[in-house]
């Protein structure tokens, strides 16, 4: 299969930025849609469009109650792992794992738009579930491990609308030799069955390899020029832990690929690999070589800058600003919540162009739900703004906070905030690293209204400063952006940085909240 004759466009990578891992994508026509992995946030599993590959517009969630997203006291980056997307017969399906509750299940709907299905739980172990409709039959495979604990692809039949195993999971494969072998996808082309799968681990040393076989169960022979995509031996660094891909063909018959990637915020010419924006999604063209095997990209790796015969229409100048002036009723898609909100304590206040946070005693430290909302940080260079209140309604406010975060999870966010303490009014820096969480730095301010904040961030540093007249700004301190990065986690995670709001033990008021991004 060749790339069919169209116009090349450049086009820049990443197509979907900011912490949005595990792509999993799919065509129905002329539009094609991906999901991602989205852990102990809230809802779950974007659900992203787009007709040319490169703009993409957020349009739903595949998991937006409880009964499809249990996530109380789930540890952090535990929740929702690789989600898989696939489309037949009119209607999607959605198979993912949630590793802290009752592991893989399916959803469906035939309104990729609206509401999806209650969902079926699988009784297989492991994660990285994915499906393949062949015929009469439906697949199930993900990652598990045999009687000796060898890691390798278990696959069943099964009934998707009930979750049902129609057959014993066998193994498949054990993959091509890297560690870890998951994020499985299969595929049926020319008579044959193609197993992509990532290797090597989602870090540094990650893999995309590929094997076929003649039946579905096997035996896979692996592709003569495995990995056919990584970046672990790749000098340049700019995109780093390439892996957990998926494959797409266009309407044109062009093949596309998308994985998950890196873009190290410390440059390997400092000689740190740390990343705080989270595993990003990346695009790459594919061709098929004469022995019926995929090659992508720049012969197994892709770069921030690609071109392609991308399908439809003339890509978009790509827009990743954000802004609230809280005169809508509705939260826009963009907005996250940790672990499973309660609704009830926010509350756009259109009248006054605000939103009203209700604070609880859960803080941003604990495994819990605080008075949190976020977007995701989807550049290095950032500036947010807001203007917040801390409002007493009759409560002491002493030592309670309201105020602007960048945030990685409970363990690891810098905040810029307002509080009251012995008698003064302050605007404070706290910082919270590992299980160090102490006040770094602090102001006294003449009010506990309408204080503007701002962070302005690049690759290496978030800079935390206030005005009390929204004109003049003092700088209150720094954050290095190290101290929030994935490679530093005491426990391993999967997330990324998000610019949030948040209110604790009292009443926060915010105005006008934006966040400006550079590519
Ligand atoms: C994902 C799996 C993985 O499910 O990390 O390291 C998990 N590999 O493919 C979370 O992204």
């Amino acid at each position: 299969m060749k790339m069919k004759k169209n116009g090349l466009q450049k086009f820049k990578n990443p197509i979907i930025s900011g912490y949005n891992p595990d792509p999993s994508i799919c065509r129905v026509g002329d539009d094609f849609y991906l999901v991602n992995s989205t852990f102990e946030f809230y809802p779950g599993v974007p659900v992203y469009h787009s007709k040319n590959l490169v703009n993409w517009e957020l349009v739903n969630y595949c998991l937006k109650n409880k009964e499809q997203l249990y996530l109380e006291g789930v540890r952090p980056s535990g929740g929702i792992y690789a989600p898989m997307l696939c489309y037949h017969n009119g209607e999607f399906f959605m198979t993912t794992t949630n590793v802290t509750y009752k592991g893989h299940m399916i959803v469906h709907t035939k309104d990729i738009y609206g509401e999806w299905s209650a969902p079926v739980w699988i009784d297989q172990e492991g994660i990285d579930p994915t499906l393949l409709f062949d015929g009469e039959d439906v697949y199930f495979a993900s990652t598990s491990t045999d009687e000796n604990g060898k890691a390798g692809i278990f696959m069943c039949k099964i009934n998707p609308y009930t979750g049902e195993k129609l057959s014993e999971s066998v193994c498949i494969s054990h993959g091509c030799g890297g560690i870890c072998p998951e994020g499985p996808h299969i595929y049926k082309l020319n008579g044959k069955y193609y197993l992509l799968l990532a290797e090597g681990g989602t870090e540094y040393g990650h893999m995309v390899t590929m094997q076929r076989a003649d039946s579905v169960f096997g035996p896979y022979e692996p592709c003569p020029h495995n990995p056919i995509l990584s970046h672990r031996d790749n000098p340049d660094g700019s995109i780093s832990c390439t892996g957990h891909a998926d494959l797409e063909m266009d309407q044109n018959g062009n093949w596309w690929l998308v994985c998950l990637g890196i873009r190290p915020s410390c440059t390997p010419q400092r000689g740190l690999k740390l990343h705080h924006l989270g595993r990003e999604t990346f695009l790459s063209p594919v061709v098929w070589d004469e022995d019926g095997w995929p090659v992508v990209g720049n012969t197994g790796r892709i770069a921030l800058e690609m071109e392609g015969p991308l399908p439809g229409d003339e890509i978009q100048p790509v827009k990743r600003d954000f802004e609230d002036d809280f005169s809508e009723e509705k939260f826009s898609l963009h907005y996250n919540w940790i672990r499973n909100p309660h609704m009830e304590n926010y509350v756009r206040d259109t009248e006054n162009r605000q939103l009203v946070l209700k604070g609880t005693e859960v803080t941003l430290n604990d495994r819990d739900t605080p008075t949190w909302i976020g977007i995701r940080q989807k550049e290095f260079k950032v500036q947010a703004d807001v203007t917040v209140s801390l409002v007493p309604n009759g409560q002491n406010t002493a030592g309670k906070r309201a105020g602007l975060c960048a945030f990685y999870n409970q363990d690891y966010h810098y905040e810029i905030y307002l509080t009251e303490e012995d008698g003064q009014y302050k605007v404070c820096l706290a910082k919270h690293i590992h299980d160090m969480f102490a006040k770094t730095a602090e102001a006294v301010v003449t009010s506990l209204e309408n204080i503007r904040f701002r962070i302005i961030g690049d690759e290496l540093n978030y800079e935390f400063w206030y005005s009390e007249d929204g004109e003049n700004y003092k700088k209150l301190g720094n954050g290095s952006t190290a101290g929030l990065a994935t490679e530093g986690t005491m426990d391993m995670s999967f997330t990324g940085t998000y610019i949030g709001m948040f209110a604790e033990g009292v009443e926060g008021h915010f105005k006008a909240f934006s966040v400006k991004v550079e590519p």
